[in-house]
């Protein structure tokens, strides 16, 4: 077999509206034709992805009659029998239409709020008929650019509200359903609610079930405020919240670039990509991400394919990352497994905090000991740059 050649084993999945977007930006006009959501389907299955995910507005146009929508999703759902094809997220569209102009879940109208709520409720129906076991919820239009005109507090107690209602409703209807909120924090709005991984992360606390509750932490959205993705995913992970996650490439301090997997950050890939292997992580491996405005229909496939290969590329050097013996030995340096060791072996109880307490450390030799990860990082360097 080709190597890096991606196959349903390895769950990639692509969101109709990453495949489909017609390269349309702030300053200029769509550059590419609509995909029928079939064609991705099918194209998408002839490269090797797991499935596909979906905007209720990516398949059913907004607006359209009930008899309507019922033709479009029989006809999707022949297409995924055809190609053995999954859908194992779906999620809504609260930020494009008109009426999210002053957010959705968090407008300060609450007519708008209740039909946000409705149509996610609908939406949810919509990823449970065809077979999502993830409903994600990006809050795009949660936020405001003139600060006097939200309550921060009031809108944090309506969100929590909206989505403990989302949560009863997959309760009330039976859905084997979890729900994966995804931090962002700017663009389109000035500033967004739940900004980050950590931000959301604390909110979940706070809901009515906590347990159905995770994040869908996204490469992008971690990287424009400058911080790691790597770290984000790995702290998600720690508290067993990584319902999902979104692949894409961003440089720091830019725009939503939304770029192909590992165009940008391959550094910061080659960590998230070692980390979700090294945790056996079983999810969907989900590229949000969009072609370049430059490319016509072939580029997109291209964009496709080297989003899959890119991550089948870092997940071979991540296998010969844990087989390299000069990295095992500059990890060893590194004291890295030190780190697994508690610090205090007895526990919390008094005799551990009185042997801790009454301890004779010298701190001088710990002070002028060397760590070596000038060693271990050219070596990563090198690994990445294909020369050992
Ligand atoms: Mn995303």
């Amino acid at each position: 077999m080709t190597p890096y050649q991606p196959t349903p084993d390895d769950h990639f999945t692509f969101g109709l509206w990453t495949v489909g977007n017609p390269g349309r930006d702030p300053f200029g006009h769509e550059t590419r034709p609509p995909i029928d959501p079939v064609d991705a389907v099918v194209r998408l299955a002839e490269l090797g992805a797991y499935g596909v995910n979906l905007h209720d507005d990516d398949l059913v146009p907004f607006g359209s009659r009930a008899t309507e929508r019922d033709r479009i999703v029989e006809r999707f759902r022949a297409a995924l029998a055809d190609t053995g094809m999954h859908v194992p997220m779906a999620t809504t569209n609260l930020f494009s239409q008109p009426v999210f102009k002053e957010g959705a879940f968090t407008a300060n109208d609450a007519q708008v709020r209740r039909f946000a709520v409705q149509k996610t409720m609908r939406a949810i129906d919509l990823g449970a008929e065809l077979g999502a076991t993830v409903y994600v919820m990006w809050g795009g239009r949660e936020g405001v650019e003139a600060d006097a005109a939200k309550d921060v507090g009031a809108a944090l107690d309506r969100y929590a509200e909206a989505v403990n209602l989302c949560c009863a409703h997959i309760r009330d209807r039976g859905y084997d359903l979890v729900v994966a909120l995804e931090p962002k924090p700017n663009e389109p709005r000035g500033d967004i609610l739940l900004p980050t991984v950590g931000h959301a992360l604390a909110f979940i606390d706070e809901l009515e079930w906590p347990e159905m509750v995770g994040l869908n932490p996204e490469f992008a959205h971690e990287t424009m405020s400058g911080l790691s993705f790597h770290h984000a995913v790995a702290q998600t992970l720690w508290h067993g919240k990584l319902f999902h996650i979104d692949l894409n490439g961003q440089r720091i301090g830019k725009y939503d670039q939304d770029f192909r997997f590992g165009s940008e950050g391959i550094r910061d890939a080659f960590h998230l990509v070692r980390l979700l292997e090294d945790a056996g992580w079983t999810g969907m491996r989900h590229f949000d991400a969009h072609p370049y405005r430059t490319e016509d229909h072939d580029g997109v496939w291209e964009f496709a394919r080297g989003c899959m290969r890119t991550y089948l590329i870092l997940k071979e050097k991540a296998q010969r990352f844990h087989c390299d013996p000069e990295i095992a030995e500059a990890l060893a340096a590194a004291k890295v497994a030190g780190l697994r060791e508690p610090t205090s072996p007895g526990g919390l109880g008094t005799a551990s905090l009185d042997a801790l307490r009454t301890a004779d450390i010298d701190p001088s030799p710990l002070a002028t000991q060397g760590y070596g990860h000038e060693r271990l990082d050219q070596l990563v360097t090198e690994l990445l740059l294909g020369v050992r």
